[in-house]
């Protein structure tokens, strides 16, 4: 690609980058991302307007320094220094040396090398196995780095700590050129087996082959300390710098140094992207079960409501079987009564009546409040039932999630006010069942169940009937109060008379007990569900804010994955775009 293409490519990348990295930031910065993640971020966007970063890494005494020194020609850094001096060393160009610190274990070296024309260099203190806090500073600037310069020492190569080191190179997308340093150590036919270990080493723990090579940064100083040209050159190619010399200078001409430098920020957002989408998958997961539960509550809740309707029906049943018998007693007790051979009882209402209430009547009133109570205690039973279910599953859905908090920073906020929420929400349903008298409450919803029944007035109606059923008698026999009965009147009241009022008694009986039936079904049944309907109501109103609150969360969650979709598709928009460079 010609220079200028170039130039208006690079500009464009840069821009779409740059947008990327604000997106990415905003999105995450809404999505609890760690202080330490955007702040990354936040660099990474820096870090576009900055030279080429070449980050040297490796175990502390690998001889990094001495082999930065080695490629600046010169001794710009300290070697041997003790492994305490936690600092990173930025070495930029510039004609008068110095160095000047510019942040919490940050300095920042000047040097006229001709090598850093084009890049800066980045000395770190390495990884460390001993003081933790020389690879938290050297962990923090990988993101950074557009090329790593791995250093290993041939005397340890591929230390432990290095090791584990490369893994994080990994993960942030990093290209990495790995060095064999202090070749001078082995013996000349070691070299290729310890080059085979390291190549091998490298293949495994990146998953991808880097380019090895081997040094002597030692003999490579010694050699620029040679006056004569011809012995310096001559040592130089032998300590082999000329060689990693070479190889960097091709790697990073303008073009590699432009691809390197604009895959860095995506490989930075591609380990950013994977971290929170793998937040964002655990928590749907999560909120995809609680969705589940809040379900599962209805639909405990919708059962039972189905099966106190059903068991209710059966109940009322119960009711109109209780009066069906009195209407049958009532048919007998006519039949046997009101007949010409008890005529005289006829005239002694207060008799029938007595008989009535003890035949007839007899303990249906007892009987009827006795299924009222049974009534109302099945449902005080069922709905504490019920809210002890809620609490089980609440319970138990509180458990879940811990995890995510456990991970880390991340998700810890959502996690924990999750929590937090559930657990109110099943304490108040505890709350519930402690507190659930269940006497109280049955005695309570009887009384109104009592009333309902007293207002049918199912005495007085029934003696309202009987009553009538008296007074068409008396009425008959009234008419010969004064005397003797004719004969013809007494065959008259035997054949025609007594039955006809017999029957229209018996009527009166059945409208009055039908009447008497509804009335008592409608005021129980309204009882009930206005009964049915607080009881669903209130487990209602006291998981509504779980309710809200998984809606909420999937929502807002959702629209996050989208986003993190989207992003991951423009990544990989960006990365084609700088490979074609
Ligand atoms: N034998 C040998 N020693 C070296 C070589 N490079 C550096 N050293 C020595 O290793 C020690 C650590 O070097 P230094 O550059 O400070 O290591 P750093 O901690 O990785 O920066 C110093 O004493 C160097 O002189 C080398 O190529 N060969
Ligand atoms: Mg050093």
């Amino acid at each position: 690609m010609p220079a200028a293409l170039l130039a208006a490519a690079q500009e464009q990348l840069v821009l779409a980058e740059r947008a990327l990295l604000d997106d990415l930031r905003l999105l995450l910065a809404g999505f609890e991302a760690t202080a330490d993640d955007l702040a990354t971020l936040g660099r990474a966007a820096q870090d576009l307007d900055d030279l080429f970063l070449l980050v040297v890494v490796g175990e502390f005494n690998a001889g990094k320094s001495a082999l930065i020194n080695a490629l600046l020609g010169g001794r710009v850094l300290p070697e041997g220094a003790t492994p305490t001096t936690d600092t990173v060393n930025v070495l930029r160009f510039g004609d008068e040396a110095g160095e000047k610190v510019v942040g919490e274990a940050l300095v920042e070296r000047v040097s006229p090398s001709p090598f850093l024309r084009d890049l800066a260099i980045v000395d770190t203190p390495g990884t460390n196995a001993v003081i933790r806090r020389h690879e938290e500073i050297t962990r923090d600037f990988v993101p950074r780095s557009d090329l790593v310069l791995f250093v290993t020492s041939a005397d340890r190569p591929f230390s432990e700590s290095e090791r584990q080191f490369l893994a994080t190179i990994r993960e942030w997308g990093k290209k990495v050129v790995i060095i064999l340093n202090k070749r001078d150590l082995l013996a000349s036919d070691d070299l290729p087996r310890v080059m085979g270990f390291i190549e091998g080493n490298a293949n495994a723990l990146l998953g991808f082959q880097p380019t090895v090579l081997s040094v002597s940064a030692r003999q490579a100083l010694a050699a620029l300390q040679q006056e004569d040209v011809g012995e310096r050159q001559r040592g130089l190619a032998a300590s082999g710098l000329t060689a990693l010399d070479a190889h960097l200078r091709s790697a990073l001409d303008e073009r590699g140094r432009l691809k390197l430098k604009l895959a860095s920020p995506l490989g930075v957002a591609a380990l950013l992207l994977e971290r929170y989408s793998a937040v964002a998958d655990r928590r749907m997961r999560l909120l995809d079960e609680d969705m589940r539960t809040n379900t599962l509550i209805e639909d405990q809740m919708s059962e039972y409501e189905r099966d106190m309707r059903r068991d209710f029906a059966s109940r009322l049943g119960q009711i109109d079987a209780t009066i069906y018998e009195l209407d049958q007693r009532a048919d007998a007790f006519f039949d046997a009564t009101l007949r010409l051979g008890r005529l005289p009882d006829l005239f002694n209402a207060d008799k029938i009546r007595g008989e009535f209430e003890r035949v007839v009547l007899a303990d249906t009133p007892q009987r009827i409040d006795n299924q009222m109570q049974e009534l109302v205690e099945w449902m005080a039973d069922r709905e504490l039932r019920l809210w002890q279910q809620i609490v089980d599953i609440l319970n138990r859905r509180r458990q879940a999630g811990v995890d995510e908090g456990m991970l880390g920073q991340v998700g810890r906020e959502f996690s924990s006010s999750r929590r937090e929420l559930i657990g109110s929400v099943a304490r108040a349903a505890r709350d519930v069942v402690e507190k659930y008298d269940e006497r109280a409450q049955a005695s309570e919803l009887a009384s109104s169940m009592r009333e309902a029944v007293t207002q049918t007035g199912l005495v007085a109606a029934s003696g309202v009937a009987l009553g009538a059923a008296i007074a068409l008698l008396a009425g008959t026999a009234a008419m010969d109060v004064t005397g003797v009965l004719a004969a013809s009147v007494i065959a008259g009241l035997g054949l025609f008379i007594i039955p006809r009022r017999k029957k229209a008694a018996a009527r009166e009986f059945h409208r009055r007990s039908a009447e008497l039936r509804s009335q008592l079904r409608a005021g129980v049944e309204d009882q009930f569900t206005g009964a049915l309907a607080r009881s669903l109501e209130r487990i209602r109103d006291t998981i509504a804010p779980y309710v809200r609150f998984v809606r909420a969360e999937l929502g807002k969650l959702q629209a996050v994955q989208a986003k993190l979709e989207a992003l991951g598709s423009e990544v990989g928009r960006l990365q084609t775009a700088v490979d074609r460079l």
